[in-house]
């Protein structure tokens, strides 16, 4: 069960009756806890006629007293209260969709049955069936029990009151004729459905403990005449617990048009725990019970665990998960506008880039932020960010950086390089992706010239798009081949822009991978000279040429590096634009 499926009481409710007024066969199938209804809910079998696909599935849920009473270890005599009955229904409806239709026994006194009808009907319950016996009923399949019947008048008041009280005009109140199971006759039968039928009932259901379906079939025949004479359309109901020889096409041909499968859950779960419990005494184990068993994944499933699970890594990865910015190196290329401050200080349009990029950060719910400092660590500052040193920022790379910040890696991370400056909804889509490892590649690079003095982490996808024809992208097909500064510019289909999503799982195969290079390569890995040069983009072509899948998030522009004093020039231009845009709107 999943709450996705949530199905409100009004919207559940007349369900039942859309059904009949299309003249459908009902196939109804008993529940008595949240676990079956889920069985008889989600049930569905396919296969073909012929050419024809076919689909079968339940159209309703029995809530029955046998098995409801049987599965709390009780009799069926109305001895489980209602309350604990709705209970059930509750708890039942909570985790299905399908029109439920109650065993309301024999509804007990006019009073008690309009509180059953009114809380019934709240509760999104389709239908109620009550039988015209005495209070306490007996169960109607064992032999030789006492069967007391209602007088037909008593029990027709009794359904009047009902119909009165229900507040829709949704719900259903059927009427079950007991006259074959307590001997009195077929006529007997037909005087108790006319009487029935005037008093207002919304349908009969006759129920019958012979192995032969005969008797049932009798009073459906007759069933239709007296509907004829009556001049009403009524649906008729039968329980083939003990004639099931007879398939639903022959029912529904006498004129059935609901068919209840009383117990056979519950009758079904009974065997196998009595058969799983003798195995496990007679073997000492549980092994030779597995057979008889479901797996327990497959329980996991029906009753929405996975859901549950899928959710909570979900919410892992997208809630404020920490963002590492490594900020180490120095910047030779832009120091004559930064005079010996880090780049991350550099300012645009009146305030820092990692004040601009914190921002970014932010209007995202990302809060954890964290930067690696090096050179001129000490001039590095900025609001509700926490900082690391790394002493060795000279001899390492940025990849040494992003590993200071260890400690934050562990439920999964984003890694930002600290000199670029991105469009609000690019870290959103990056959020919102589901892959262990994905970065965002820019396409644009493939109609861009290479700048000169810039080292750029080129990228060939391995989802290589056909340029002639349209096509539809689905991001777990966007994985990436190559990473590396040394690709050829021309077979580059991607630019890295340097910001990635680790999960939790691709934290840790990306901490292992390093270890393991760590301890077990020497000289020249990937494009490094040695592992002390090793870059970011090497471990994840190291992690690649092992097997682990780099996803990617393609983006077309929408963001700048902050690489050349003409870029401080450019995003001064854009954020002044932008600012001014705001303010005058
Ligand atoms: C039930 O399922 O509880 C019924 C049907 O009432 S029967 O057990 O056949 O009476
Ligand atoms: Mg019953």
């Amino acid at each position: 069960m999943t709450l996705l499926n949530q199905n409100l009481p009004e919207e559940r409710r007349g369900k039942l009756k859309t059904l009949l007024a299309q003249d459908k066969l009902v196939r109804v199938m008993e529940a008595h806890n949240g676990l079956s209804g889920i069985v008889a809910d989600t049930t569905c079998v396919e296969g073909k006629s012929g050419d024809q696909s076919v689909t079968r599935e339940f159209d309703a849920l029995w809530e029955s007293s046998l098995t409801d009473s049987a599965s709390k270890g009780h009799p069926d005599i109305e001895v489980i209260s209602f309350d604990s009955r709705l209970h059930t229904i509750q708890e039942i409806l909570t985790v299905t969709q399908k029109p439920m239709i109650v065993d309301g026994d024999t509804g007990g006194d006019p009073n008690t049955f309009e509180y059953m009808v009114s809380k019934m009907e709240r509760a999104g319950v389709s239908a109620v069936i009550i039988e015209d016996k005495v209070f306490p009923k007996r169960n109607s399949l064992e032999a030789g029990t006492s069967q007391v019947l209602q007088e037909p008048d008593v029990f027709a008041q009794k359904i009047k009151r009902g119909k009165k009280v229900q507040a829709t005009d949704d719900f259903m109140i059927i009427a079950r004729i007991e006259s074959l199971i307590a001997g009195t006759g077929m006529e007997d039968a037909l005087t108790r459905a006319r009487i029935y039928l005037q008093a207002g009932v919304d349908g009969i259901m006759i129920h019958s403990k012979s192995k032969q379906p005969d008797e049932i079939m009798e009073f459906a025949g007759k069933y239709q005449d007296l509907l004829k004479e009556l001049e009403m359309s009524k649906p008729l109901v039968c329980v083939p617990t003990t004639y099931n020889n007879i398939q639903e096409e022959e029912l529904q041909a006498t004129g059935f048009q609901i068919i209840i499968y009383a117990n056979h859950s519950l009758r079904a779960a009974y065997k196998a725990m009595r058969d799983t419990a003798k195995s496990i005494l007679s073997n000492q184990r549980s092994l030779e019970a597995d057979p008889l068993c479901a797996p327990v994944r497959e329980i996991f499933d029906a009753v929405g665990f996975l859901d549950v699970k899928e959710k909570d890594q979900q919410d892992e990865t997208n809630t404020n998960i920490p963002v590492i910015i490594p900020a180490a190196g120095e910047a030779p290329d832009i120091e004559s506008v930064l005079k010996n401050t880090p780049k991350a200080m550099a300012d645009i349009a009146g305030r820092t880039l990692l004040a601009r990029q914190a921002q970014a950060l932010n209007q995202n719910h990302l809060t954890d932020v964290t930067v690696v400092t090096g050179y001129a660590g000490d001039k590095m500052k900025g609001e509700g960010i926490s900082f690391l040193h790394n002493k060795n920022y000279k001899k390492g790379t940025e990849l040494h950086s992003l590993l200071t910040a260890q400690e934050k890696m562990h439920n999964g991370f984003l890694m930002l390089y600290s000199d670029i400056l991105l469009e609000n909804h690019v870290i959103a889509q990056l959020l919102a992706s589901k892959e262990d490892i994905v970065l965002v590649l820019d396409n644009s690079i493939q109609y861009l010239e290479a700048v000169e003095g810039k080292a750029t982490d080129y990228v060939i996808s391995r989802n290589r798009q056909n340029r002639n024809r349209r096509s539809i992208n689905f991001d777990h097909q966007n994985t990436v081949a190559k990473i590396g500064k040394k690709i050829d510019p021309a077979s580059a289909t991607h630019e890295f822009i340097g910001l990635a999503k680790f999960s939790k799982t691709g934290a840790e195969q990306f901490l292992q991978t390093y270890q393991d290079v760590l301890k077990n390569l020497k000289g020249k890995v990937q494009e490094a000279e040695d592992v002390s040069q090793f870059r970011l983009t090497d471990l994840i072509q190291e992690m690649i040429d092992r097997g682990f899948n780099v996803h990617y998030l393609e983006i077309h522009k929408g963001w700048l590096e902050i690489h050349f004093p003409k870029d401080i020039e450019l995003a001064n231009e854009l954020f002044t634009a932008q600012e001014h845009t705001t303010k005058v709107s």
